[in-house]
C-alpha cells in the first residue's frame, strides 16, 4: 500500500537499518527504540492487524516468530530473553496499521504490563 510507511520501507522507498528480509518476512530497527534490542518484524504482506489475519495466513504468522527467535540470536540477547508484543487497535496503542511483532530486550523488563 502506497500510504503505508512499513510497505514502504519494505520496498526500500523509505531508509531503515534493515536487519534480516526474506521473500515473506521483513525486521528491522525501530525508530523509537525502548530498550538496546527494539526490532519490528513485519509481514511484506500489507495486512493491518490482527483483526484482518485470515486462516490461510496461519502459517505466515509462526513464520513472524521463527524469525523474531532468529533476530533475537543475531542480537545476542536469545539467552538473556526479551519481549514479543503485538499491538492491535486503539486501546493497545498501535500507531501503524500493517501487522507487527515488538521484539524488545537487552535489558530487564518490568511486568505487568498495562
Ligand atoms: P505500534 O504502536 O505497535 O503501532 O508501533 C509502531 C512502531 O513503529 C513505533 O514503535 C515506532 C515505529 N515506527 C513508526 N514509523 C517508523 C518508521 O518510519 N521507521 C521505523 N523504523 N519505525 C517506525
Amino acid at each position: 500500500m502506497s500510504n503505508c510507511i512499513f510497505c514502504q520501507i519494505i520496498l526500500g522507498k523509505s531508509p531503515s537499518h534493515m536487519l534480516y528480509q526474506d521473500e515473506r518476512v521483513s525486521a528491522f530497527r525501530d525508530i523509537h527504540p525502548v530498550a538496546p534490542t527494539h526490532v519490528l518484524v513485519v509481514p511484506n504482506q500489507h495486512i493491518a492487524s490482527v483483526n484482518d489475519l485470515a486462516r490461510e495466513d496461519e502459517a505466515l504468522v509462526g513464520y513472524l516468530f521463527t524469525v523474531a527467535h532468529q533476530v533475537a540470536r543475531q542480537e545476542g540477547i536469545d539467552g538473556t530473553g526479551y519481549r514479543l508484543i503485538i499491538n492491535t487497535g486503539p486501546h493497545s496503542g498501535q500507531v501503524v496499521f500493517h501487522l507487527h511483532l515488538h521484539l524488545i530486550g537487552g535489558q530487564r523488563m518490568r511486568f505487568p504490563m498495562g
